[in-house]
């Protein structure tokens, strides 16, 4: 649009300036954009105006000479201005469009991105794969980064999706974590279309005094607390809530009921689907963001959930001193261990933008502020002197070597396996 009316104000200006006939007209064009833009056309109109001084409305008769002299003018004006100017222009205009989950970043960082770099951010939100996915695959999403999880960039790499990073331009990538970088790896051969930008597990959130009051001393490290039908059950007056995330939650499911999480098999994706539909009349919501402040507020008192999600709720409801005394739990049968990473849409339209973008996330402070906000675990080691102890050492944050080794991976679904998927996860929740 903007540059649009630049090439408008540029043709304004030649016109302006070589009207026909015995009558010829310096003007600024009110249309011209930018600062930069403004200065060189008082500079070269302060020129035009020594050699053709003006009289009352920026206009006066001259000869044909003088009008050469002013046509020839105006058109190095305007070829200087387009030299010269594109950049000034762009400089002021250049925006990134970039596509996030919900609740995953510290907004201040954004500010500060545009406050350094002058690209302005559009950032929109999302809280499930599949609407990502859905947006990506059916092209011209006009994102220039989005932040798919392992599993769904591979399969996005392989639909041709994304483009490969131009690493000359994220020279932050020095300051990856290798395991993590290696882990992504599997997903992303070579880290060529993608940096890890967060990392977490799925575990229970929960709020410490309703649940205790619903089951007593029922241990909250297994995934029994939430599985076990006739636990569900006393939870459901309280608040059960279902991440609404198909992959994740069959393969907790199918790892609870012994089978291997990362299968496709039929059979063992209802297997662990039936947990879900074994506990369904228990459950309140089947919800991926609003989940926060609903356990933050006390409207649920048990979900399935993202690691920071839980601790930023945990957050909310210490800062709203409500008397929410929440907690996040790693269940001791194991559980999903994902990765959400950075990647540019093969369509995007502000490519350097992009890895601006990409190259100032990657900073260290910049990395370790939105670690610290969010409560989510990322994959900069260099990040780590500057995120907050309560984070760092938190083991629902970063968990431990033990702990790590319970945590499971899974490959992405083909588009048979995910049609039986999407099949029994709308079953399970519309209870039918
Ligand atoms: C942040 C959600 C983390 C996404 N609200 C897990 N893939």
């Amino acid at each position: 649009m903007s540059r649009l009316r630049f090439r408008l104000g540029t043709r304004a200006w030649v016109r302006a300036a070589s009207i026909s006939g015995n009558r010829c007209c310096i003007a600024h064009s009110p249309l011209w954009p930018g600062e930069f833009l403004s200065t060189l056309l008082k500079i070269i109109g302060k020129f035009a105006r020594t050699v053709l001084p003006r009289r009352g409305g920026g206009c006066r008769c001259c000869n044909r000479r003088e009008l050469m002299k002013a046509h020839l003018l105006s058109i190095a004006a305007a070829l200087a201005a387009t030299a010269f100017g594109v950049s000034g222009v762009s400089a002021q205009e250049r925006t990134v469009h970039v596509y996030n989950w919900s609740d995953y970043i510290d907004e201040s960082i954004l500010q500060d991105f545009t406050k350094e770099t002058g690209i302005k951010v559009v950032y929109d939100v999302f809280d499930s794969n599949d609407i990502l996915e859905t947006k990506l695959l059916a092209g011209g999403s006009g994102y220039d980064v989005v932040v798919p999880t392992a599993p769904f960039l591979a399969r996005q790499i392989q639909a041709g999706v994304f483009q490969k990073l131009d690493k000359s331009k994220i020279l932050n990538l020095s300051n990856l974590w290798p395991e993590i970088s290696a882990r992504l790896a599997k997903y992303d051969p070579g880290n060529e279309y993608a940096v890890n930008y967060m990392w977490g597990t799925t575990g229970i959130g929960y709020n410490v005094d309703k649940v205790k009051k619903a089951l007593g001393d029922t241990p909250l490290d297994s995934w029994d607390v939430l599985f076990k039908p006739e636990n569900a059950a006393k939870l459901k007056s309280c608040g059960v809530n279902i991440l609404d995330a198909s992959d994740e939650t069959f393969a907790i499911g199918m790892n609870y009921v012994g089978k291997d999480p990362d299968s496709k098999e039929t059979k063992d994706l209802e297997a662990g689907g039936k947990v879900y539909s074994d506990i369904r009349s228990s459950a309140k919501t089947f919800n991926s963001s609003s989940y926060i402040d609903d356990l933050a507020n006390g409207d649920i008192c048990i979900t399935i959930g993202w690691s920071g999600d839980i601790l930023q709720a945990k957050t909310r409801a210490e800062e709203a001193k409500n008397g929410v005394n929440i907690e996040f739990s790693i269940p001791k049968e194991g559980t999903y261990m994902w990765f959400d990473n950075l990647a540019i849409p093969a369509d995007a339209k502000n490519v350097a933008e992009a890895h601006e973008f990409i190259n100032y996330l990657m900073k260290p402070e910049v990395i370790a502020k939105a670690s610290n906000y969010v409560q989510y675990a990322n994959g900069n080691l260099s990040s780590q002197k500057f995120i907050d102890k309560e984070v760092l050492e938190n083991p629902a944050v970063y968990p431990t070597e033990e702990v790590t080794k319970k945590l499971f991976t899974i490959s992405p679904y083909g588009p048979k396996e995910q049609r039986v998927l999407n099949r029994l996860w709308t079953q399970i929740k519309t209870g039918k």
